[in-house]
């Protein structure tokens, strides 16, 4: 029973036993090895606490603000795609809890249900975000770009990780029929290859073309802030800074694209030490705003993010899980959770707002000692079991 989940981890386990097996393969699955997928999670292992003591903390309180927006915590939900696989409501899950808990929802180029379905379910003045794949046909782009905007969008996520669609064998060995072949048709625009997961059904249309000189010409179309989403080096953290866009997010696309990219949060520590050395920069920094994602579970997490200068952190497919397996209230108990675990260790941590979570409250020193990697354990056995059955 729900009253029975404790925290993030819990929705994974009880989905990958609940959830349809093709649904399950496509979220949970990662690039190659998955090596970076747990290499997400592993690395927030490598930083450590150092609190401060006898403040009062009485009153702590967790609630930021994300590109100009309000937010009650330190978290957005970041843009998944295919939401339909894991409930039939899809992403107005999302958009409900969203509401419920004032946080902001980053709306996939690729979802199951429409731009304007999500929109229209969504409450009056809710903040939401839209991540964007770039398609081949920019006529296309521009006029999903302006009807965002127009829709009141406040941020344009494009995701700059993804010139090809990284192997994903789980999803792979699924072939892939959508219920409703209007679900692939609306999301693809273009030709369809069920023949080997959903993931590859779905991205065809993606231009591998896109370039740095491709930003003007976004700056051109849109006034909404401009975000690159899969940045994995200081150089092009410094390069998006210097062309005045308004953040980046530090992502390997939650370990589906290029296998033995580097977590976020170890990206998050060179970026913010370049951009102060080379430019004079502190974060968290209201005019260039960096964010993170992938293998967020816990929120010291995300006070170990922000600590090291995020301003927000995304979280991905613990919400997928949360509603595949419960519904609705499986992605409300998963934020309440969140809720509860930051009130906790905010006042362990001796912080009261989120301007007191600074770097000195961790220690980072080992972050860039990576844990010897061997292949994810249940990656080939299931796969050997398949092979000889
Ligand atoms: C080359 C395009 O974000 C996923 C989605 C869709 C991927 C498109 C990649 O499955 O990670």
């Amino acid at each position: 029973p729900l009253s029975e989940i404790l925290n993030l981890h819990d929705f994974e386990a009880i989905a990958k036993y609940t959830m349809a097996e093709k649904a399950w393969a496509y979220y949970s699955s990662a690039a190659d090895d998955e090596i970076t997928n747990r290499e997400n999670h592993a690395a927030f292992h490598r930083i450590w606490f150092r609190p401060r003591i006898l403040k009062d903390v009485t009153k702590v309180d967790w609630s930021t603000t994300i590109l100009g927006q309000k937010s009650s915590m330190p978290v957005y939900i970041t843009a998944t795609a295919l939401g339909k696989l894991g409930h039939p409501d899809g992403e107005l899950n999302l958009t409900r809890a969203a509401a419920k808990h004032d946080i902001i929802q980053m709306i996939p180029t690729l979802a199951s249900c429409s731009f304007d379905e999500i929109m229209d379910a969504a409450a009056p003045g809710q903040v939401q975000f839209f991540q964007l794949y770039v398609n081949k046909d920019r006529e296309i782009t521009k006029r999903i770009v302006q009807h965002a905007e127009k829709r009141g969008i406040k941020g344009l996520f494009i995701t700059v990780d993804a010139p090809q669609l990284g192997r994903r064998e789980k999803d792979m060995r699924q072939k892939f029929e959508a219920e409703d072949p209007s679900e692939v048709s609306k999301a693809d625009q273009g030709g369809v290859d069920r023949s080997q997961g959903a993931a590859r059904a779905i991205s065809s249309f993606i231009d591998p073309g896109l370039n740095w000189s491709d930003m003007a010409w976004f700056r051109s179309i849109t006034n909404m802030p401009l975000i690159l989403k899969g940045v994995q080096c200081w150089e092009d953290a410094l390069e998006a800074y210097d062309i005045g866009l308004s953040g980046v997010v530090l992502s390997n696309h939650g370990g589906r694209q290029l296998d033995f990219a580097r977590s976020g949060l170890e990206v998050l520590v060179e970026v913010t030490t370049k951009l102060k050395e080379k430019r004079g920069l502190s974060f968290p920094n209201e005019k260039f705003q960096l964010f993170i994602d992938g293998g967020v579970r816990r929120a010291t997490d995300v006070l170990k993010a922000v600590a090291l200068g995020a301003t927000a952190v995304g979280i991905g497919r613990p919400f997928l899980y949360a509603y595949s397996a419960y519904g609705p209230e499986g992605i409300d108990q998963a934020l309440q959770i969140l809720h509860d675990e930051f009130e906790m260790n905010m006042r362990l941590l001796g912080a009261c707002s989120m301007k007191e979570v600074i770097p000195e409250m961790v220690d980072a020193s080992n972050i860039h000692l990576h844990i010897v990697s061997v292949p994810s354990d249940n990656l080939y056995e299931s796969n050997y079991e398949r092979l000889q059955g």
